[in-house]
């Protein structure tokens, strides 16, 4: 037995010479003082032995157990210490390296000068009101004397979804809503994008974006539109900032005017920028068409309003001199980032 007690021991003590990893660490733990191990083994038979024999055995067994044990703790030690220094040097953090460049954002041209337009109209004591992008029909053209042959409906104009669901080809869809839901005074702007089948190029985009105003009250006049069209404009662009009204034909609205401002370049005399005109057109308003008023359900002979459409893009374009429409969508940061 003292053989076999010497041999498991140096057995043991060379697999520990030899183990280089935990998961072999282990395994030779379980080889020799495990439950089955070769060292329990032994232990089992000590009752074989004769009474004089024990003591002496019973020793040298505790002995050799608590070597391999020692043997174990240490190689443990050693190889925790070995997988730390290996890990801190795998994750050494050179801290001499220049840092990443968080590159911070700007706002968009459109954004910026949709967030003045909302600024303007909450001082006047508008609401913003929203709406689906994705219409019925009726919103979008019928209840805005639209009828159903008029060319603005034709498939090639605008993106239909059914027979009877489109996309918005103008944000008024949101003012019919409202004003089905809303007696006067209704005083609301609807900004937001707008979908039209045209093809992209300088001045065309298939989605772009609308701000579309409404007033309805008793005693509403064409001077009233004029005197916010003003105020709007000589707020975005400048306080010498003068507008024009051009008769133009809307079927939603009645009267109808284009609007232009003063040539920001030639202040009126006509130059290349404005093509001789002396003006740069630049949204499109009117009245009201009694019609769209009673078909809300509101009293055309008590109730009249003023209504315009602008187009964000082309107020941009305007502001920071942008001569290609296709600069707003393509997210090119040499282009953002002047923002
Ligand atoms: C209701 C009644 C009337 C909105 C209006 C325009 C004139 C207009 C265009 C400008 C350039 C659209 O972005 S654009 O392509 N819009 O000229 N829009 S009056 O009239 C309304 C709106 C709602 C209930």
């Amino acid at each position: 037995m003292k053989e076999q007690l010497e041999a498991i021991h140096s057995a043991a003590k060379q697999a520990l010479d030899a183990c280089s990893d935990v998961k072999t660490l282990e395994q030779i733990r379980v080889q020799y003082l495990g439950k089955k191990g070769a060292l329990t083994g032994i232990l089992k038979q000590m009752g074989k032995l004769s009474a004089e024999e024990r003591p002496a055995m019973g020793q040298l067994a505790n002995q050799v157990r608590s070597d391999i044990e020692q043997a174990l703790a240490d190689k443990q030690q050693k190889l925790s210490e070995r997988l730390l220094k290996e890990k801190l040097e795998a994750e050494t953090v050179d801290i001499t390296l220049p840092g990443k460049e968080t590159k911070i954002g700007s706002m968009h041209p459109l954004h910026i000068v949709e967030q003045e337009i909302r600024e303007i109209f909450l001082g006047l004591g508008f609401s913003v009101a929203d709406g689906p992008e994705v219409e019925y029909d009726y919103y979008n053209f019928e209840a805005l004397n639209l009828p159903p042959d008029h060319p603005a409906r034709d498939t090639q104009d605008t993106f239909y979804i059914t027979n009877n669901i489109l996309l918005r080809t103008q944000t008024s869809s949101v003012q019919v809503h409202v004003m089905e839901n809303q007696k006067p005074p209704i005083r609301i702007i609807s900004p937001g994008r707008v979908y039209r089948s045209d093809a992209v190029d300088a001045t065309h985009s298939p989605l772009f974006h609308q701000v579309e105003g409404l007033v309805v009250d008793k005693g509403i006049t064409m001077a009233d539109l004029k005197g916010t069209l003003e105020l709007l404009m000589q707020r975005l662009y400048g306080e010498e900032c003068k507008i024009r009204l051009r008769p133009h034909h809307f079927p939603f609205t009645e009267p109808s005017a284009e609007v232009d401002i003063i040539c920001f370049h030639c202040h009126g005399e006509g130059c290349r920028l404005c093509k001789g005109e002396g003006y740069i057109e630049l949204l499109g308003a009117g009245m009201v068409h009694p019609k769209i008023l009673e078909g809300c359900g509101i009293d055309s002979s008590v109730y009249s309003g003023f209504a315009f459409g602008l187009g964000l893009e082309r107020i941009a374009m305007r502001r920071y001199n942008i001569g290609d429409m296709r600069l707003l969508f393509e997210n090119d940061y040499r282009f953002l980032e002047q923002f």
